[in-house]
């Protein structure tokens, strides 16, 4: 009795959600609570049912540039963190970076994703120390038309100016929760307020924005719904949610292990909420093997492809997949049809980030 009860309760938020109609707080937190395989099934089948009806079968590809893993920051969960000195870190040329991203437009993405961590040689020569990188945007623009992401962190509002008239279409900072005393444990001493503002002065200088959530990291799900209320509130674009991946030498390194099957409801739930955003499934957290269970949750976007021999790194995963050339287009072509889609056209990527604006 009481499980039929459940069950009609779930069936009438899906319905809800199917209908495009708001959920509310208590529906969410039942969904974020579900954790019954048959249940999970459902929420799984009405994501995907309204990713066909904004996407069809149609998945993006973006590629990934790490071009420079040195950091002024100390986020507990990272890798890159300034004072972990167990790694031996990188910073590529303008030339390195026009060499890998045309190679990843050749193999097919649909958007450039360029990362760094906060590096000092970019921050702290204000606008002279990312001349060089606006420039090699305007080159790669110029040859190839692709858009462009950059996630270089909290940038100033004349460098933000500046990637604009350079051509670059989207701004990625996550602020991983929305929970403030959390955020403060996550991103040591950086202020939650400024990424927020940048990112929204962002939105409205024209740029598409891209937030993000970290989960294993001592989240509830009370801090979920919020997470989810202050991302409609912001009307970004594009919605990520990734795993936390334990980082050796890091404050977090022996943090409670939490299943992955957390991810996957959350981009569910995402998708629910947000059905005509983009939701990328990351190779970054498991690699080739985890992303037809993310595509199979809702996601439709395949990010962190990464070319082999580049000499570069991911983030969560630093080289998990890169060398054996799974994080390649070739490699997930094959996942994508397994799971029912197909890769988009670069004129359908386009037409979309279009329509978004
Ligand atoms: N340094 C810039 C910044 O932090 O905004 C750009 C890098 S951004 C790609 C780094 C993102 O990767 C973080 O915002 C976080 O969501 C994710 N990340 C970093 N370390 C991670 C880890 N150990 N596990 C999972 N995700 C991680
Ligand atoms: C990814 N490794 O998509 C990348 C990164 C940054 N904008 C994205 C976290 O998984
Ligand atoms: Fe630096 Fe970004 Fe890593 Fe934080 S998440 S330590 S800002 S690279």
């Amino acid at each position: 009795m009481a499980t039929n009860l459940a069950t009609s309760k779930l069936d009438g938020i899906l319905e809800k959600a199917t209908e495009e109609v708001p959920l509310g707080r208590e529906e969410l937190l039942l969904l974020l609570g579900l954790s019954d395989e048959e249940d999970l099934s459902k929420v799984y089948e009405t994501a995907r049912f309204l990713r066909t009806r904004y996407f069809k079968d149609r998945v993006f590809i973006y590629g990934f540039v790490y071009f420079s893993t040195y950091c002024r920051n100390e986020c507990a969960f990272c890798l890159y963190r300034k004072s972990n000195r167990s790694l031996v870190r990188y910073r590529k040329t303008d030339l390195e970076i026009m060499e890998t991203a045309l190679s990843l437009v050749e193999s097919g993405v649909h958007l450039l994703d360029l990362t760094m961590g906060e590096d000092p040689f970019y921050f702290d020569n204000r606008e002279s120390g990312f001349e060089h990188l606006i420039r090699t945007v305007e080159h790669i623009k110029k040859s190839t038309d692709i858009p462009i992401m950059i996630s270089a962190g909290v940038v100033s509002v004349q460098i933000l100016r500046k990637f604009k008239e350079s051509g670059v279409d989207w701004y990625a900072t996550y602020q991983e929760t929305h929970n403030q005393d959390l955020y403060r444990k996550l991103r040591l001493g950086q202020s939650y307020d400024e990424r927020m503002e940048r990112k929204k002065l962002a939105q409205k200088m024209g740029f598409l924005i891209e937030e993000g959530l970290l989960t294993g990291v001592g989240d509830t799900n009370e801090d979920l719904v919020n997470s989810l209320e202050e991302m409609k509130k912001l009307g970004a674009d594009q919605l990520r949610v990734m795993s936390f991946v334990p980082q050796k030498d890091t404050p977090m390194q022996n943090f409670l292990y939490v299943p992955r099957s957390r991810e996957l409801l959350i981009i569910a739930v995402m998708r629910l909420v947000f059905p005509d955003c983009l939701i990328p499934a990351s190779l970054d957290v498991d690699g080739l093997n985890g992303l037809a269970e993310r595509l199979n949750s809702g996601a439709n976007v395949v990010t962190s492809i990464i070319p082999p021999q580049s000499g570069l790194a991911g983030v969560s995963n630093h080289s998990l997949d890169i060398e054996d050339g799974n994080r390649t287009v070739s490699k997930i072509i094959p996942v994508l049809k397994d799971c029912g889609l197909v890769s988009a056209s670069r004129e359908e990527y386009a037409e979309w980030i279009l329509q978004r604006h």
